[in-house]
């Protein structure tokens, strides 16, 4: 196989699949992930049979034999105030360590189509529905996992329907109900792998060279959508400021599993942890089946952002 991408794949990949639940289930994919207490814990995306996602956690000792607890552990709201905007799906988790708790930020999918949603867990088992973040259509939302000038910050992807494109953005709240000050962060790059749409994958790692972001960028080809991996890097302080965009992809659909499932050409990351020994593992799921982890030595990825320093926002 090629693997001349900076992340290399773990090889015994996948490292969960549907048939490790207790219940049928047509899919598990995009996990949000964190290192807590020597327990690796990933948040998945499970999409049911009958075409509907949740959120399951899955605990491991060592961050590749991962066993799912006996019970989902986030269902769409079906009644309250966030019913109306995500009765029929919730997707894509992405876990932020903050102020000792664990805040779960989500796709939230309705008639209303999609918004992002944040919610607040100390266990994984119980969860409190905070507030909206991001109104129709937003994704990919990542909190940051400390307050940045005092306020709590935000990245995240709305669509513009003239451009058919998706920028990242960043946002500051006081209290993660209301939000404002936004700024542009970063665009699709045209005639890159990145030049239809981009969005924030793993929230924010502080590193000694700025907040290290992993993301996705989309590229149309005659095959349809094709997801690949990339690295930026944001100033600490003023974190809407880029301080060095990969500009090779660090990963790319090209092991079978990225291929075999519903969606083909499709790696998709929402978490990711550093290892007291520099090393980065990324979880990522492939072709919207299955979770797979990948990784590489931090420096290694901060160096590649750092060589893209001309290729910026
Ligand atoms: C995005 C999200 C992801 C999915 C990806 C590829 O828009 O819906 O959940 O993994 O498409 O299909």
């Amino acid at each position: 196989m090629n693997e001349s991408h900076i992340l290399r794949r773990y090889e015994n990949n996948p490292v969960l699949v549907a048939d490790a639940f207790p219940k049928p289930i047509n899919s598990v994919f995009n996990a949000g992930a964190v290192k807590w207490r020597d327990q690796y814990i990933l948040l998945t995306r499970v999409e049911d049979l009958s075409g509907s996602s949740y959120l399951w956690a899955a605990r491991s000792q060592d961050g590749f034999h991962f066993i799912p607890d006996a019970a989902p552990a986030l269902l769409p709201a079906k009644e309250g105030t966030f019913a109306d905007v995500e009765d029929c799906s919730i997707e894509d988790p992405r876990i932020t360590q903050l102020e000792g708790s664990f805040y779960i930020t989500y796709v939230g999918y309705s008639d209303h189509d999609c918004v992002s949603m944040v919610a607040k867990t100390e266990d994984f088992r119980s969860f409190e529905r905070i507030s909206i973040l991001g109104l129709p259509e937003n994704k990919d939302v990542v909190l940051f996992p400390e307050k940045i000038g005092g306020r709590y910050a935000k990245l995240d992807r709305p669509m513009t329907q003239t451009s058919q494109r998706g920028d990242m953005w960043i946002s500051f709240s006081p209290d993660l109900v209301y939000w404002g000050d936004p700024r542009p962060v970063m665009q699709p790059r045209k005639r890159k792998w990145d030049c239809q749409k981009i969005g924030a994958g793993a929230p924010p790692i502080r590193t000694s060279e700025g907040w290290l972001v992993i993301y996705h960028g989309v590229r149309q080809t005659s095959a349809g959508s094709l997801y690949r991996l990339g690295a930026v890097l944001l100033d600490l302080e003023q974190p809407w400021q880029v301080i060095g965009r990969s500009d090779q992809a660090i990963l790319s659909p090209i092991s079978s599993e990225d291929y075999f499932g519903n969606v083909g050409n499709v790696v998709f990351t929402c978490g990711a942890i550093l290892e007291e020994n520099g090393e980065l593992k990324v979880y990522y799921g492939a072709a919207d089946q299955v979770v797979c982890c990948a990784s590489a030595p931090v420096d290694d990825v901060l160096a590649l952002c750092l060589e893209g320093r001309s290729g910026q926002g």
